[in-house]
């Protein structure tokens, strides 16, 4: 297993629609090992292959949420293999996001509260199930990732520009 580089905006590779995963083969999977690897030394709650500068449809998921207040999280990996939105509530729900490929930089952003989920999983299985809470708002957010759309891309332009100037400075100051 390995931890892969992140790729970070303005990387043009961010913006490529990536490919439907034909047949999961033992290559996938030992590429959904390094993205979950990768994941959770970044740390982060979830990935998309093309963060890694893979073009499939590929993402994880690990909310990392404690099992009882004060507890340690507890592992929850969850693989989705060409994931599709089915259906989609009327409720929105607002959440404050983050991007490991936009580091460090938060923003409120409005997405459905509720949605039917249909993928594959990393044995090839396939599922469909209706999701809502964070869960509803990270795959949204890594299915965004499969079209090229980053989360700032949902925000006002002066938002987004305030955003991307705190990026610059911030990188700037670490240089
Ligand atoms: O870059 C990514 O796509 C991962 C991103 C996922 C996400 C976060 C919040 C809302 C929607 C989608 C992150 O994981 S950013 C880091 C983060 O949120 C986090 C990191 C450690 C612990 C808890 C959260
Ligand atoms: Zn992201």
């Amino acid at each position: 297993m390995a931890i892969l580089p992140i790729i970070e905006t303005p990387d043009p590779l961010l913006r490529q629609i990536s490919t439907p995963v034909e047949a999961v083969t033992d290559e996938t999977r030992a590429l959904i090992a390094d993205m979950f690897e990768t994941m959770y030394a970044a740390p982060g709650i979830g990935l998309a292959a093309i963060q890694v500068g893979v073009p499939k449809r590929i993402l994880v998921i690990d909310l990392q949420e404690p099992e009882e207040e004060g507890g340690e999280p507890v592992k929850k990996p969850l693989v989705f293999i060409n994931p599709e939105i089915v259906r989609e509530s009327e409720d929105h729900q607002l959440y404050n996001e983050g991007c490991l490929s936009v580091p460090d930089q938060f923003a409120e952003v409005e997405r459905p509260a509720e949605i039917r989920a249909r993928w594959l999983d990393e044995n090839g299985t396939a599922h469909e199930e209706d999701l809502d809470g964070l869960l509803a708002v990270c795959l949204q957010h890594e299915m965004d990732h499969l079209e090229g759309i980053l989360f700032i891309d949902h925000l006002s332009r002066l938002k987004r520009d305030m955003l991307l100037k705190k990026l610059a400075k911030a990188r700037k100051l670490a240089a």
